[in-house]
């Protein structure tokens, strides 16, 4: 047998043991009809246990939760009791991760160095970045910016064109505040790939701008995720309350804790025990704060939903720049609509989406004072955060046709 096929199959064969994780729980899809079936789902997005991949957000559109098989019975009769209409979209969330594990490990088994064919596990994204940084010094450099709270060296890799001019315009990225969201650091490091390895076809976007791109902000998260739990989404610092792990896009100080965010430690959207209470935070706060007034383009990858999302998320108003943001926005939407025919809904994350504050969004605007501030939420894959491994390229490819167009429209107007 092949030494490939055999590691493959060993990678699969060892994850049965892995696919317990998850064991029976369901997704569904639930659609509110009229405004009391759509005030019934907001009470149950409410319930902690109930994890809402997609909120309820208008009459007529799907929301998607995750429920455990203890809970299904009741689930399913209060839907019933108020006739809502719900579809199941996966029937065992264990099976579809054991795919997903399986197939990840088969396709990492065949490749070597950096792969958009299976998501990077973060050692292997870190060990990228320094491998960039020794092979091209003249345009590459990785820092150590911090450390997660489990003690993973954090790194950002800063691109230019070697000029070696000082204080240059910045343009930011960074993806995985959510560790489930894995589609996400995987589009953050094309970002770092093409503007290195594919500098001949992208060198206009490196005249006058530097890029620092921070691929996974949650490692800690992020690998648990790989390891333990997949569909986990926040920190993994356990704090007071009887659960571990913040939401990081809820952490940010500004207008903290306001809106749509928990204080209570089991919420998915638990906003943290104070604002930057975690060390992830306070990295990209930090390190935006050291570029201030040089950064011009705040750009954070998630998934998923396909929208571009910018300011206010803590509230409906609209920020002062709101045109030159939406100018940006749309100018991703159309290249990636003209591009694959994707099309993505552009507007402030409160009226297009929810309302939720401290996010790092509002913060990179309203106090580092970013001006072009965008929160990316990509394709769904699988039930949501689960692309599979085929769907990285196709996914990753299309999101940089559009963080292109963006980046181009801010160079043209700072
Ligand atoms: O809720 C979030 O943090 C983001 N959506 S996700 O499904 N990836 O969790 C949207 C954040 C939008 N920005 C703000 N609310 N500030
Ligand atoms: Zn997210």
């Amino acid at each position: 047998m092949e030494a490939k096929v055999f590691l493959g199959l060993l990678a699969c064969c060892c994850l049965t043991f892995v696919s317990a994780e998850l064991e029976g729980y369901k997704i569904y899809d639930v659609t509110p009809s009229n405004v009391f079936e759509q005030q019934v789902l907001e009470h149950l997005d409410n319930i902690e246990d109930y994890d809402f991949f997609h909120r309820p957000r208008t009459l007529n559109v799907s929301s998607r939760v995750m429920i455990a098989p203890k809970d299904q019975d009741d689930f399913e009769s209060i839907l019933n009791k108020f006739s809502l209409e719900f579809n199941i979209v996966n029937e065992d969330v264990s099976k579809s991760i054991h795919l997903e594990r399986s197939q990840n490990m088969l396709f990492r088994s065949m490749t070597r160095g950096i792969s958009f064919s299976s998501f990077q596990r973060f050692n292997q994204i870190n060990a990228y970045l320094d491998e960039l940084a020794a092979k091209y010094p003249d345009r590459v450099k990785v820092n150590n910016v911090g450390k997660s709270y489990e003690g993973r060296q954090i790194k950002t890799i800063t691109i230019s064109n070697g000029d070696k001019k000082a204080n240059k315009n910045v343009i930011w990225v960074d993806g995985g505040i959510h560790a489930r969201e894995w589609i996400a650091p995987a589009a953050a490091l094309y970002v770092i790939n093409q503007l290195v390895e594919n500098y001949a076809d992208n060198k206009d976007l490196l005249a006058k701008y530097d890029w620092v791109v921070l691929p996974v902000v949650n490692p800690d998260g992020y690998e648990y995720t790989h390891t333990k739990s997949r569909m986990w989404r926040k920190t993994r610092k356990p704090s007071s309350g009887s659960c571990a792990g913040t939401d990081a896009n809820r952490n940010f100080d500004f207008h903290w804790g306001e809106v749509g965010a928990s204080s209570s430690s089991c919420s998915d959207t638990f906003r943290g025990p104070s604002a930057f209470s975690e060390p992830e935070t306070k990295v990209v706060r930090d390190q935006l704060l050291k570029l201030k007034g040089r950064a011009k383009f705040y750009l954070t990858i998630h998934s998923y939903g396909n929208y571009l999302l910018y300011p206010w998320g803590w509230t409906s108003s609209l920020p002062s720049n709101v045109n030159q943001i939406d100018e940006v926005a749309k100018a991703g939407a159309n290249a990636i609509k003209s591009a694959t025919g994707t099309k993505y809904t552009v507007g402030s994350s409160t009226n297009v989406l929810y309302a939720a504050a401290g996010g790092s969004d509002d913060w990179a605007l309203g106090v580092a004072g970013i001006p072009i501030s965008i929160t990316m939420e990509l394709p769904a894959g699988g039930s949501g955060f689960d692309p599979s491994p085929k769907q990285i390229q196709p996914f990753v490819s299309e999101t940089w046709i559009g963080i292109k167009a963006m980046a181009k429209k801010v160079i043209s107007k700072f």
